[in-house]
């Protein structure tokens, strides 16, 4: 549903606010950057241009994987199996996204338990977006529909960053978002099709994430800390602001063609600038929702923490299992027999994972 051109108007004006005084490796690195290089893990790279990836890649990372418990809270009240399904995949595909930028984070040095550390402990952010509940099924609509929407605004840029595994990684991502919008639409579609029950309940949870979605691009140009350098960089391509005016201009039309009606009273087509005015966004709103005191924060952090407490046995088997493993491969004595990591003995007693003895018996109840 969106298509975003490559040769779009790029961040030249904040670019040119960037710092110069450049030592010569940051010259070379420049240069490069300037030629549209892709930066990859083992180059030389300026500390600060390091920094400020590891800072969006883990931050975006969090987000994927916060952004995982509002529509989770749906799944096991979806209306019909198939739209249960979805929602599961789509979950699920949330789940990957995440895994593939902390991948990517970790390039750059830092590690998974650091980052997790950072989110955990309040000290790096998440998408302001997924602090606000889900109240009834139009919600899981409005999620894929705007948030999914704004998501691939602000990602078709980011396939085209500077640093080869970020980018990489969201050509996957966009992919898989362009999906998530169109069966976000579709559940509004099909609500704004049914009864006037159903045609409310999309009315209201649009009303109730319109300015939220339009805060999700972040702070105005002008209070922009990161986006100069970010932009000099080749980091970030489209400014936070030209990216919200490019998803009202194509979200509007959408609106108008399911018959919800968008919650701006200053909304018009201004046909001379060949964009829609839009009203002024509650910044204080904003800057609460991403300093912690949003309407979920707490309960969201709580959630991941939980999780993650909940799963440390997973990791710590998995670990076990896998420097047992390590053992094995590494036994120059199994590798003379050709034994690999494989050990009857402890097959026999149950303690590996593959026991000869009870596959046999699980095929013969197969048959059976
Ligand atoms: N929420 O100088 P600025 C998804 C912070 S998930 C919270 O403009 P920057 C999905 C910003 O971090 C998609 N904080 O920063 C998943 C900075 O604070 P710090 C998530 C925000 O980095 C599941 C400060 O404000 N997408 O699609 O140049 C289900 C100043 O801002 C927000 C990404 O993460 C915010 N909304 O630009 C469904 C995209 N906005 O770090 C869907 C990757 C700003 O100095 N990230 N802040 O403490 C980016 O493109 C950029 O980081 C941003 C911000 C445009 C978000």
């Amino acid at each position: 549903m969106y298509t975003q051109p490559t040769d779009r108007k790029e961040l030249a004006a904040t670019a040119e606010r960037a710092p110069r005084t450049l030592t010569p490796e940051d010259a070379a690195f420049q240069q490069r950057i300037d030629a549209d290089e892709f930066i990859e893990p083992r180059d030389w790279m300026p500390q600060a241009y390091c920094k400020t990836l590891v800072r969006q890649i883990s931050q975006h990372a969090h987000s994927e994987i916060v952004g995982m418990l509002p529509e989770g809270n749906w799944i096991t009240r979806a209306p019909t199996l198939k739209r249960k399904a979805i929602l599961l995949a789509k979950v699920q595909d949330e789940g990957g996204h995440g895994l593939y930028l902390y991948a990517a984070a970790e390039t750059l040095g830092v590690s998974r338990d650091e980052m997790i550390e950072a989110l955990h402990s309040g000290k790096a952010k998440y998408s302001s977006i997924f602090n606000y509940p889900t109240l009834t099924w139009a919600d899981i609509g409005c999620i894929g529909w705007l948030v999914d929407g704004a998501a691939i605004m602000n990602q078709i840029p980011l396939c085209r960053c500077s640093y080869g595994p970020y980018a990489r990684a969201m050509i996957r991502v966009c992919k898989e978002e362009s999906f998530h919008q169109r069966q976000g639409y579709d559940i509004m579609l099909a609500l704004c099709r049914g009864t006037p029950e159903q045609k409310n309940l999309a009315q209201d949870a649009l009303d109730r994430w319109w300015w939220p979605v339009v805060m999700m691009f972040g702070p105005s140009d002008k209070d922009s800390t990161h986006s100069a350098q970010s932009a000099a960089w080749k980091i970030k391509r489209v400014s936070n602001d030209d990216l919200r005016q490019k998803f009202i201009d194509a979200t509007v039309p959408q609106a108008d063609l399911l018959g919800l009606k968008i919650p701006d009273a200053d909304l018009k087509w201004n046909a001379r600038r060949g964009h829609y005015e839009f009203g002024a966004v509650d910044w204080e709103e904003f800057w609460r929702v991403v300093n912690g005191d949003g309407p979920l924060n707490r309960e969201r952090l709580a959630a991941r923490v939980k999780a993650y407490e909940d799963g440390r046995w997973v990791r710590e088997a998995a670990t076990a299992y896998a420097a047992k493993r390590g053992r094995g491969s590494f036994d120059p004595d199994a590798a003379k027999h050709g034994r690999d990591s494989f050990d009857p003995d402890v097959a026999k007693h149950g303690r590996d994972s593959f026991d000869p003895d009870a596959a046999k018996h699980r095929a013969s109840e197969k048959v059976a």
